[in-house]
């Protein structure tokens, strides 16, 4: 890989079958043609595919973001990492914890949600290889997402680990990113930002 890891991350798209009305092989096609540089499976909700659809749909995303030199993330599914051969993972705060999938993964790259200061302190950071700061702004997208943090919140984690790559999530526009990335962000990462966009191709140029 030419690029540094913050560089990859500059444009991370997430998306499961939930957060779009189109065929999500169709939308990644395009977001992937329009320059998105990282990718999230995120199956989650009610409806959400599990067991062989949800591995059959994430071999074709990956089969995209092959084609694309797109860093490809599983959401939470350490089972789903080998099989889909994905470049990493991305965890929450209540998912299993980084030092089990450190043990497991010593070579996959581990991104990591965190909200606030509490959740740093209880996180072992150098096992992770980048974050995710959020939300930033308010989203519908995630139903149980917390209170909007700003983007002090990236210019306080920048500040703490200069070299650590940082994402912003949540609520991010093609209208808003530029600020995120002015505090301090590598990259910032959206799902309806591109899933609801008219013209996905205007829309990522964007952000
Ligand atoms: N984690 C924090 S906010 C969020 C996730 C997965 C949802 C982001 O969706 P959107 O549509 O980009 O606000
Ligand atoms: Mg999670």
């Amino acid at each position: 890989m030419k690029e540094s890891l913050a560089e990859k991350l500059r444009k991370y798209f997430i998306m499961g079958t939930q957060n779009s009305k189109q065929d999500p092989v169709v939308v990644l096609e395009e977001a992937a043609k329009a320059g998105i540089t990282a990718f999230q499976y995120r199956e989650k909700g009610d409806n959400a595919l599990t067991g062989a659809r949800k591995l059959e749909l994430g071999k074709q995303l990956r089969q995209i973001c092959w084609e694309h030199d797109i860093l490809f993330f599983v959401n939470d599914d350490v089972d789903l990492v080998e099989p889909l051969e994905a470049d990493g993972i991305h965890v929450g705060q209540d998912d299993l914890t980084v030092q089990e999938i450190r043990a497991l993964m010593p070579d996959k790259i581990i991104g990591l949600s965190v909200s606030n200061v509490r959740e740093v302190e209880q996180s072992p950071i150098v096992l992770v290889d980048y974050l995710g700061a959020g939300p930033i702004f308010r989203t519908s997208t995630k139903t149980d997402a917390k209170e909007p943090v700003g983007t002090a919140w990236i210019a306080s984690l920048r500040k703490q680990f200069p070299s650590m790559p940082v994402v912003g999530i949540g609520g991010i526009s093609t209208e808003n990113a530029e600020n995120v990335i002015q505090a301090g962000a590598d990259g910032v990462a959206v799902i309806s930002a591109i899933t609801d966009a008219k013209d996905i191709k205007r829309a990522i140029e964007y952000l």
